[in-house]
């Protein structure tokens, strides 16, 4: 199966702009936004290609060669999409998961419409060992259009229906931006020779059904009795075979593969996390607004991830996002409806 789906050659930017074409009133100022945004995912593919090279060159120690103290590269992370995005007056307000409150615009920068949310490095524990990462981010319109201030907390909860758009940046064999904002999902592949992304797979639609799940199994003592049912009856051979297991580790890298192939990722309940482990705002929101947009299905077990109404930057919910097939059928078994 090939993923070249593109015979014209499209930058991310050429792209957003054509995708402005549809909007007259647009001002140019999103595509400034993800402008930015983009030189921020490409200096942080650039440093975590140069991951395994750090120690070597004496640079992750906490003092570095100059006496400097250095940043781990999710806090590094963190701080590029800060300082990529702090001045362009796009931006109201922005929350990452590395940082407790919400994060001021500072004084001296004009304000604009949107908001950002984002995971400045996903999947942080496989860093060491080589194995995929990514960064996940989510933007809103601000709730007052009018204003020119600060944005505040009430900018950042909102639910994720309502984002503009969502993505994230997936660091493995290549490094891909997979975009949507509304009209479905474009992947693009960074190409370090020209320093661009180009869409390499337009309009991506996920398997109604796959044979794939993706759950960290470790967690299974820990379970509801629904979710064990649910998962021993993937591995029975009632499908032909059984389904396979894939996990990474990496919410990311195991929705990409999600994406592609089908199936199903789950981070559910159990009984050390009684709202599940994944994040609301800046992993659950833009992963399910991707998955709902390539055709999918992305629930808590009983709602739309996109319908919940946050209360709090750093809140969990339950996760079961995947091929619509498959998430109805794990959602029949975790509420007791199938035996
Ligand atoms: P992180 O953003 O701090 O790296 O944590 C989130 C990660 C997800 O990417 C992944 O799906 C999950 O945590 C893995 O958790 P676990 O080790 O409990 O399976
Ligand atoms: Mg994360």
């Amino acid at each position: 199966m090939s993923f070249l789906r593109v015979s014209r050659l499209v930058t991310i930017e050429r792209h957003i702009a054509e995708e402005q074409g549809f909007h007259p009133s647009a001002t140019g100022e999103y595509s400034g936004l993800l402008r930015d945004l983009t030189l921020a995912l490409r200096i942080i593919a650039r440093d975590v290609r140069r991951a395994g090279l750090n120690d070597v060159l004496g640079i992750t120690d906490s003092i570095n060669v100059h006496g400097e103290t250095v940043k781990k590269l999710d806090e590094f992370a963190n701080e590029v999409i800060f300082r990529a995005m702090d001045h362009g007056g796009h931006l109201c307000v922005m929350a990452s998961e590395e940082s407790k409150g919400i994060i001021k615009i500072p004084d001296e920068y004009a304000k604009g419409k949107y908001v950002l949310l984002f995971d400045p490095l996903d999947g942080s524990s496989n860093i060491d060992v080589n194995t995929t990462i990514g960064t996940i981010f989510s933007i809103y319109r601000r709730l007052d259009p009018q204003s020119t201030e600060d944005g505040d907390e009430r900018d950042v909860l909102q639910p994720g229906y309502k984002q503009v758009a969502a993505g994230y940046a997936c660091y493995g064999s290549a490094t891909t931006l997979v975009y949507t904002s509304g009209h479905g999902v474009d992947v693009f592949t960074y190409d370090q020779t020209i320093g661009d992304f180009l869409l390499t797979h337009e309009k991506v639609r996920m398997p109604k059904q796959g044979k794939i799940y993706s759950v960290n199994e470790g967690n299974y003592t820990l379970w509801s009795d629904g979710m064990k049912r649910y998962v021993d009856h993937l591995k029975k051979q009632e499908h032909g075979k059984p389904y396979s297991l894939r996990y990474i580790g990496t919410a990311v890298a195991d929705i990409h593969r999600t994406l592609h192939y089908g199936g199903i990722f789950m981070y559910p309940s159990d009984s050390r996390y009684p709202n599940g482990k994944l994040r609301l705002l800046y992993e659950l929101n833009p992963l399910a607004m991707i998955i709902e947009q390539a055709g999918g299905r992305a629930t808590d077990g009983m709602n739309r991830i996109l319908d919940i109404i946050p209360t709090e930057i750093h809140q969990c919910a339950q996760a079961f996002m995947g091929s619509e097939l498959d998430v109805l059928e794990a959602e029949l078994f975790v509420n007791g409806h199938h035996s």
